[in-house]
């Protein structure tokens, strides 16, 4: 692990095992951090935040460390992005685009860090000076799932960083190693000890450590609801704030008006190219009844298409699921579909494909005559099964794809422009995108509406997570303090 500088084994001697979800096999050992390994971090974090090595930088000189910090990722993204397919199984085409382009937010948020600035007040009290000072908050605490490990984890590092906090980062238990394999970066960037610190480990053993730390002043956190809502409990009892990711239930809309063609592209890259382990995989296809049974005819002819075998090799389309609870989880939903009545047109089990090894395989799955009630429309199953649901009006189609509790992100389909500004508008969702799906960047927010979440990622405003207004005041006439028995 990585505590104040230093490259650590947990204090327990313990290890764990990560697994390689394409072969079922365990390929790397993970320190097991306690609670006393959270402490450690902890204040090696607070330590370095108190440091005139830290502090006493000027913004300036921060964002310039957050630059040598996005190189030296440049030059390591294809090497990182293996790593993450090995430990988590999604395509290498993926993880390696992911791994490549994450060094664009340390850029943008290195750029950010000298324009935080704070205002003068015009104030309304004669005789006094009013102005505000944007602070850092302190140690903010990282809890990232294993989906898309680094990039979740610099989408909170880069803007954490570059507002003057420090961090400690846990990775989820399934996907470390790409973690560990970035804790060389921080130094040889230049970055003083204990300003990012990783520790490894189970939730349920070190996440109440964390959450709960004294000196911890912000959780930000990404992951399923379920955990979300324990991370949220416990953050309340010590008063801490949080910015929460929660995954969701996403909508692709498909209008009569759309290019047929492109659409089918869009909904099978947005339920399968991740093997639907994405936070804003497009499980719910809303298809306009008048060409809902051309839609599903096209879309099983691709679908069909999809090549499944090991994520490593780049012609591969469809990989594992990553974890073998998640793998039993994607097939309990799709026993459960079958159970309320859902028709299932495509796969519907385990992949027994040739050349899968012992992986955790699932067919990519679809169902058709899905009802909004049903459970497969309404819960997150986050693997590769998609629920088709016809809709009549526009009203129609708003009022299936918000009748969820979740709000992340949803697609539209249409060559009207003034459909797709009211979908815009009226879709209850963080992300609206049209005649696309699944692009994000730097620059542009990312965050739930409803039980999705709250707090923002990228885009300008995602710094002002990580801050704190100070409010200064000052007499400037010199005049004699006033009676402090006397109410003014
Ligand atoms: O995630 P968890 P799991 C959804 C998806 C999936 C479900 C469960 O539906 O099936 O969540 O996945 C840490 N205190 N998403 O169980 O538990 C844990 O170690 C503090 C959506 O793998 O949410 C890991 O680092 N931390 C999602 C992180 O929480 C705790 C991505 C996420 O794990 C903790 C992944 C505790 N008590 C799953 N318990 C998305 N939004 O993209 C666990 N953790």
């Amino acid at each position: 692990m990585l505590i104040g500088g230093e490259r650590v084994d947990a204090s327990s001697g313990e290890w764990f095992e990560s697994f390689n979800p394409y072969t079922g096999k365990p390929w790397a050992l993970i320190p097991r951090a306690t609670p006393a390994d959270v402490d450690r971090a902890v204040a090696a974090a607070r330590a370095a935040f108190k440091s005139k090595a830290w502090r006493g930088l000027t913004a300036t000189a921060r964002g310039k460390l957050l630059l040598k910090i996005a190189d030296l990722i440049a030059a390591r993204a294809d090497e990182l992005g293996r790593i993450e397919t090995t430990d988590n199984g999604k395509l290498i085409l993926e993880m390696r685009a992911q791994t490549r382009y994450l060094p664009e937010w340390f850029r943008y948020f290195a750029g950010l860090a000298d324009k935080l600035e704070g205002r003068v007040i015009p104030i309304d009290r004669p005789g006094y000076f009013n102005f505000t000072l944007e602070e850092p908050l302190g140690v903010i605490a990282a809890i990232v799932p294993w989906n898309s490990p680094l990039m979740l984890a610099g989408w909170k590092m880069a803007p954490a960083l570059a507002a003057g906090n420090t961090f400690v980062w846990k990775p989820s238990e399934h996907s470390s190693v790409s973690a560990l394999e970035m804790a060389s970066i921080f130094a040889e960037a230049g970055l003083p000890p204990g300003v990012v610190n990783i520790v490894t480990g189970f939730g349920n053993e070190i996440g109440d450590a964390l959450v709960g730390h004294k000196d911890v002043a912000k959780i930000c956190f990404t992951g399923g609801d379920a955990t979300g809502a324990l991370v949220y409990q416990t953050a309340a009892k010590h008063i801490k704030p949080v910015t929460m990711e929660l995954g969701g239930k996403s909508a692709n809309i498909v209008f009569a008006d759309a290019s047929l063609d492109n659409a089918v592209k869009g909904v099978v890259s947005g339920i399968f190219a991740a093997t639907g382990q994405t936070c804003v995989a497009g499980s719910r296809a809303l298809i306009h009844r008048s060409i809902h049974d051309e839609f599903v005819e096209r879309f099983l002819k691709l679908a069909r298409t999809a090549k499944m075998g090991n994520p490593l090799e780049e012609t591969t389309q469809v990989g594992p699921i990553t974890t073998k609870p998640q793998y039993q989880k994607v097939l309990g939903y799709i026993d459960i579909a079958k159970q309320q009545g859902a028709t299932c047109v495509l796969g519907g089990g385990p992949a027994k494909r040739p050349g899968l090894g012992d992986g955790w395989f699932v067919e990519p799955t679809v169902f058709t005559g899905v009802t909004p009630e049903m459970r497969i429309a309404q819960e997150e199953v986050f693997g590769p099964v998609l629920s088709i649901m016809p809709f009549d009006t526009d009203d129609d189609a708003l009022a299936i794809a918000n009748d969820s509790i979740y709000g992340l992100a949803a697609g539209v389909w249409t060559a009207n422009i003034g459909r797709a500004l009211k979908m815009a508008h009226e879709l209850e969702a963080g992300t609206v995108w049209t005649n696309t799906y699944r692009v994000s960047s730097p620059l542009s927010p990312f965050g739930g509406y409803k039980r999705s979440g709250f707090g923002r990622e990228s885009g300008l405003l995602a710094i002002r997570e990580f801050v704190q207004e100070k409010s200064v005041w000052i007499e400037t006439t010199g005049a004699d303090t006033p009676n402090p028995f006397v109410i003014r």
